[in-house]
């Protein structure tokens, strides 16, 4: 792509957005209502058109048609700015039973008018989580970055699908840019890489793309070709996903050996080897080694260097699960040595919509080796991939991948790549794991209220929270076992109250515990002291 042509794009985009943001300015003015309580009241007579009165159906409409969308684009701003708002809740709660009565989600027969569609969408981010805001610090994706939400909205518009470079010619060639610089960031001079619906997905391309490779015929002969039975790897902290490719894709899930971790999470690697001879001494095949960089609970690291060396022992494909831990690869600082040996992998999943904070969803699998994607599941549909088409057909990657449709998630990656420079991106990183650190120094010089079950590897903060009548007790099993049951309590307290989302879990080694994530570019350190004394005013009864 050339560099005008990108330019053009970009600014004629920015002239449209402002453009709609001083149209929206002048419509508030006039009156014409926003807010919850504003109603958003479209004009009277675009207030009673139906779906049909308006492009695309009716030619001669663009003002309404305009002017409903910027009444939604009004809903939508508005939405950006509370979920900006330290002062606004993250949630309005409702039990589901409740919310069914206070939500109308009749589908009717004869449609309703738009300012109807329009308060629908209001109502719809009335009772939605902000899950951009300061506080939320829930889930591993969090955060509203501000640029890849335009990118997702030019995407909705152009409404494209991604199989082909005939109906998407500059998404496609901007996936090739984007997927090629995260290639290099990993390490790798060549290889080819694709977006896919997720990471449980992404490590399902890897496992694909790792038996296609040694099995070859598994494609046209299926398990007739494999004359054994085919083990996989992981360790016992890692994602679910992995598991269920052994599930999925005929191994079993009892051929998918769980490798014990070590008190911070990390597989360990003599249990590796062993495990790995156990199954060969049983004349079974082990072929797929998956080595979690960022674990979901606890954000743990395996060792990736000491795992390639035993995959090479034993012509292992090695794959590494970035999904969560996989923005870090940017940081100088943090890289090592979290990622060292990185670059011995075979594949390597990695989510922008996590550490990143691309909008999701935006997960991408990487393989050193090129070609092997398209050899796996190329299936060569005439319909679409026809070979005499009048350009390149390589650029039509849709015939790569299982699915075939294919939801345009490089935008909105793409824009925020512009917007923040790979400098940017890497200060981000930087940022969240100062924050941690901060977060991590102030519970410890609160010992009585907090209990920190371990040092963070990334931005996962595992810890409890010790209410005042626990507070002088030894802390042993009893206590945690106790601990524990403060959880699910606190976390409801949050919810109704609604000032707080911080999540738990049980794990294999103790009871229930709050996971803190910090992954969104809107907090500070004064939204962790707020979580902290919020817990804190939550909690010291129970
Ligand atoms: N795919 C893992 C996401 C889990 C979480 O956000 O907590």
């Amino acid at each position: 792509m050339s560099a005008k042509f990108s330019w053009d794009f970009f600014v004629q985009y920015c002239k449209n957005f402002a453009d709609n943001l001083q149209l929206a300015d002048r419509m508030s003015s006039f009156g014409s209502g926003s807010g919850p309580s504003g109603g958003y009241q479209l004009s009277p007579r675009t207030a009673q058109l139906k779906y049909d009165e308006i492009l695309p159906m009716s030619e001669e409409s663009f003002p309404p048609t305009k002017e409903f969308l910027m009444k939604i684009m009004e809903v939508l701003i508005e939405f950006v700015k509370n979920t900006n708002d330290r002062n606004e809740k993250i949630l309005e709660f409702h039990h589901p039973e409740e919310m069914k009565r206070l939500l109308d989600l009749e589908l009717p027969e004869r449609g309703f008018p738009l300012q109807q569609l329009v308060q629908d969408c209001a109502t719809t981010l009335k009772y939605q989580v902000k899950t951009g805001h300061p506080h939320f610090f829930n889930q591993l994706s969090c955060g509203l970055d501000l640029v890849s939400m335009a990118g997702e909205w030019l995407t909705a518009t152009a409404n494209t699908n991604m199989f082909t470079y005939e109906i998407a010619p500059v998404f496609i060639l901007m996936e090739h840019v984007v997927m090629e610089k995260m290639r290099s960031i990993i390490g790798w001079e060549t290889g080819d890489s694709i977006l896919a619906p997720g990471g449980s997905i992404s490590n399902l391309y890897a496992f694909l793309a790792a038996r296609h490779k040694k099995f070859p015929h598994y494609k046209e002969k299926g398990l007739n070709s494999i004359a054994g039975e085919l083990v996989m790897f992981t360790s016992d902290q890692c994602h679910y996903s992995v598991k269920s490719c052994a599930a999925v894709c005929g191994l079993g899930t009892d051929n998918c050996v769980m490798v014990p971790s070590d008190e911070r999470g990390r597989m360990i690697t003599s249990e590796l080897e062993r495990l790995i001879l156990e199954r060969k001494s049983r004349g079974h095949i082990p072929f797929f080694v998956n080595a979690t960089a960022g674990t979901t609970v606890i954000g743990a690291f395996d060792p990736i260097d000491a795992i390639a060396d035993i995959c090479e022992r034993h012509d292992c494909w090695l794959h590494i699960d970035g999904a969560w831990g996989g923005g870090l690869l940017f940081s100088k600082k943090y890289r090592f040595p979290r990622f060292k040996g990185v670059e011995r992998a075979d594949s390597v999943t990695w989510n922008p919509h996590k550490l990143m904070g691309t909008l999701l969803q935006c997960s991408t699998i990487h393989f050193k080796e090129d070609g092997l994607l398209i050899s796996c599941n190329q299936m060569s549909a005439e319909y679409l991939f026809m070979t005499d088409k009048l350009y390149d057909v390589q650029y039509d990657t849709g015939d790569k991948v299982i699915q075939c449709g294919r939801h345009n998630d490089i935008f909105k990656l793409w824009l925020q790549w512009r917007a923040k420079g790979t400098q940017g991106f890497e200060r981000h990183m930087d940022r969240l794991m100062e924050l941690t650190e901060y977060m991590v120094s102030r519970i410890k010089a609160q010992p009585d209220k907090f209990y920190l079950i371990l040092e963070p590897e990334l931005v996962n903060v595992c810890f409890w929270y010790v209410p005042r009548r626990l507070r002088s007790q030894r802390h042993d099993s009893r206590r945690e076992e106790e601990l524990g049951k403060i959880c699910p309590i606190l976390k409801g307290r949050m919810m109704q109250s609604g000032t707080l989302m911080v999540g738990y879990q049980p794990d294999d080694r103790r009871p229930n515990f709050f996971r803190n994530i910090i992954s969104s570019a809107a907090v500070t350190e004064k939204d962790i002291d707020f979580m902290l004394n919020e817990l804190d005013r939550l909690g010291q009864d129970l």
